[in-house]
């Protein structure tokens, strides 16, 4: 099955790498830069067009790390070398749904209230990050203001917005070591692309521990060397892992599921001696499909 697909990767570029010797002598810089971009673009759209395919043909009733798509995939064809890295975005926490119209979805404050507590990271950051999607703004009275601009009033678009928001650094937003351990970051835990349940089959500890008050990391860690083992076809099969009560599972259910839905590619492209970076939103369901691409 991994065969078919990095096949039709590679065919995809078959023929854009066919006539790469003719530039050399025919096309001065500025030719070969406009054809450049237009390979890249063309390279772009069959990239996202294979990764669709490359979906669709995992198993979509569970998603698991150990899964084909959720290892890098490097191949190299003449002088175009591409490395694939797809991470599915219902591992992560999705900031968009802390405020549910104009409210504060008081389910989801909890475990952002928790996870927030498990990095050290201060309260009032979260606050912040409510202020600036919730849709109250300064004449309410509250808000935050900001030196050069308007706090948002809607939702995340994309995870690095957070940057600009009040009192979130690069070390809040990369993650720091503390003590020789590394501590993650916003950028760790977070996705403004999950659909708000939690695979249980691909978070981290930290995620999981900010499910439920009473997952502690013992009963993270056990969760994590269970699904090593053996991927969680239901949750109801969390009950089998050590520590874990019928209470914690009854809790935690509405926002945990076993499959993704939402994917990120990061694609890394090597042509013509050039770099490039694509990165890929797809959304699965019973087809998969390109939500947006970037080339940066
Ligand atoms: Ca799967
Ligand atoms: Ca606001």
């Amino acid at each position: 099955m991994i065969l078919i697909v990095v096949f039709l990767l590679i065919s995809a570029f078959a023929s854009v790498v066919v006539n790469f010797s003719e530039d050399k002598f025919v096309f001065d810089s500025y030719v070969s830069n406009e054809i450049q971009t237009e390979k890249i673009i063309f390279v772009s759209s069959s990239i996202s067009q294979a990764l669709e395919e490359f979906l669709d043909q995992d198993d979509k009733t569970v998603d698991y790390l150990g899964e084909f798509w959720a290892q890098p995939l490097p191949f190299n064809l003449d002088d175009v070398a591409v490395t694939v890295e797809i991470a599915d975005q219902e591992r992560y926490l999705n900031p968009n749904f802390l405020v549910d119209g104009k409210r504060i979805n008081q389910k989801y404050m909890e475990i952002f209230e928790r996870l927030f507590n498990i990095l050290e990271i201060n309260d009032q950051i979260l606050f912040n990050i409510i202020d600036w999607i919730d849709p109250d703004d300064k004449s309410n009275g509250g808000e935050e203001e900001y030196p050069n601009y308007l706090a948002k009033n809607s939702k995340l678009d994309t995870l690095e917005e957070l940057y600009l928001i009040k009192g979130v650094s690069m070390k809040i937003f990369n993650g720091t070591v503390v003590n020789g351990v590394f501590r993650p970051g916003l950028k760790a835990i977070l996705s403004p692309y999950s659909n708000g349940k939690v695979n249980i089959n691909t978070a981290s500890k930290w995620v999981l521990m900010a499910l439920d008050r009473d997952i502690d990391e013992s009963i993270a860690n056990s969760i994590i060397a269970y699904r090593q083992k053996k991927p969680f076809k239901r949750i109801d099969d969390l009950i089998n892992v050590d520590g874990m009560s019928s209470d914690i599972l009854y809790r935690i259910k509405p926002f945990t599921t076993v499959k993704s839905e939402n994917f990120l590619a990061n694609v890394e492209i090597k042509i013509g001696g050039r770099e490039y970076k694509l990165v890929v939103l797809l959304k699965r369901k019973n087809k998969t499909k390109t939500i947006w691409k970037k080339i940066y």
